[in-house]
């Protein structure tokens, strides 16, 4: 074996949750593909190897990652293909175009986030993340989905709960999961979900509104019948784990980075246009969906020089790719000036994000009240921010102060 090959093959799953990037610059320099035993797949690490598989979907065929498949069951749009992946999409996709999100995203995002800012402000110190992103985030998508009576905490509980099993992709040697009481907690909260889920959806059999999901059961079936629920849940289970969770991660992450440079933070509490612009970049720096996508080649395939057998699955390393220093200079700087140049967070192909706009328009009006209301932020000088994940990643909490 090749001195190449056993580094890789003594990464840990571990190494991959602190610290992906430390792998995947070297993965990026000497393997843009490459097999990875702690999780049983091929890697793909550059910019170009998660581009030309992601974009090519008449060789690839898209599968889930097998922690993924574990948590969520089949029936994902995540693994979804062909006529199935375009009936899914008309599914979801109506509610969260641009026109229809701009038409009700200040009226479901701002109130709450003024109200929790209000209770914070006499405080002068707070865990943002935990007290103010992640309720913001799962209230607003929350909200959206029709979920209004399920409490913040709840959510917050669901989409962590089902992170930690989706993520937990570490293998033994044969290929059989490792810590499966990550997966029989996700059990439990997925029939916790369906005990709150069922009887709305009941409801929403009877008395439609405008809702996520009462669309998704009204107009995402036949003619004139219900969608079925073995279509809608698995794609609930998917919302309340990704669309729940990211805009926190985001929102988080864009203040971390600029706690981190005052210069930077300055700048954008001084002119507030320019949030858009720090999210982005904040999500390209961060992707906070670091890993998702696992594609399988339909016939062999050479991808960057490394030669794939057919049938060979593929895992797609967006927030590798998003550090490609092929595509930019100082790729693990978070810069407000970089020439635009789009990036992988939200993936590419024909599962690129449906979600983009009403996620960062979230995470673009909470970071709004956010400045507006407490405008001398500041990190607190006793933390140290930690990131984590390899599968979904962000800071685990981030202390702030302010004077009051
Ligand atoms: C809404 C998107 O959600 C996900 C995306 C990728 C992996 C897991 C998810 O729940």
């Amino acid at each position: 074996m090749s001195a190449t090959t056993n580094w890789i093959d003594s990464v840990t799953m571990e190494q991959l949750n602190e610290d992906p990037n430390a792998v995947h610059d070297r993965l990026r320099d000497e393997a843009p593909v490459a097999f990875v035993p702690a999780v049983g797949l091929h890697v793909a690490s550059t910019r170009e190897a998660c581009m030309a598989i992601a974009q090519d979907s008449e060789n690839w065929t898209t599968v889930i990652l097998p922690s993924g498949e574990r948590t969520f069951g089949t029936g994902t749009v995540l693994a979804a293909n062909g006529d199935e992946h375009v009936e899914l999409r008309k599914m979801i996709d109506p509610g969260l175009r641009p026109a229809s999100v701009d038409g009700y995203i200040d009226d479901m995002v701002r109130p709450y986030a003024r109200h929790l800012l209000e209770q914070l402000d006499e405080k002068g110190r707070a865990d943002i993340q935990e007290e103010y992103f992640a309720p913001v985030s799962v209230r607003a998508v929350g909200d959206l989905m029709g979920l209004t009576n399920v409490p913040a905490e709840t959510l917050v509980r669901w989409f962590k709960t089902l992170a930690l099993a989706f993520g937990n992709a570490a293998v033994d040697d044969k290929g059989d999961f490792l810590n499966l009481e990550l997966f029989e907690a996700a059990d439990a909260v997925r029939e916790e979900i369906q005990e709150v889920v069922d009887p709305l959806l009941d409801n929403w059999a009877e008395n439609p509104d405008h809702s996520l999901l009462s669309h998704w059961l009204h107009d995402g079936g036949a003619e004139g019948e219900l969608q079925s629920r073995e279509k809608i849940y698995p794609n609930i289970y998917v919302f309340l784990l990704g669309a729940l969770q990211e805009p926190g991660h985001v929102m988080t992450t864009t203040l971390t980075a600029l706690l981190r440079d005052p210069a930077q933070l300055e700048r954008v509490i001084d002119e507030p246009a320019l949030i858009p612009r720090a999210a982005n970049e904040a999500a390209r720096w961060v992707a906070p969906i670091w890993v998702a996508a696992v594609k399988v080649a339909n016939c062999d395939m050479t991808v960057s020089g490394v030669d794939i057998p057919a049938g060979t699955p593929v895992l797609l390393t967006y927030g590798s790719a998003n550090r490609d220093s092929d595509t930019w200079d100082s790729p693990e700087q978070f810069d407000l000036d970089r020439p635009t140049m789009p990036h992988l967070a939200f993936g590419a192909g024909r599962h690129a994000c449906a979600g983009v706009h009403v996620g960062m328009s979230i995470v673009r009006i909470a970071l709004e009240e956010l400045f507006e209301a407490i405008p001398n932020i500041e990190a607190d000088p006793d933390e140290d921010v930690t990131f984590w994940g390899w599968t979904f990643r962000g800071p685990q909490g981030l202390r702030v102060t302010w004077e009051v």
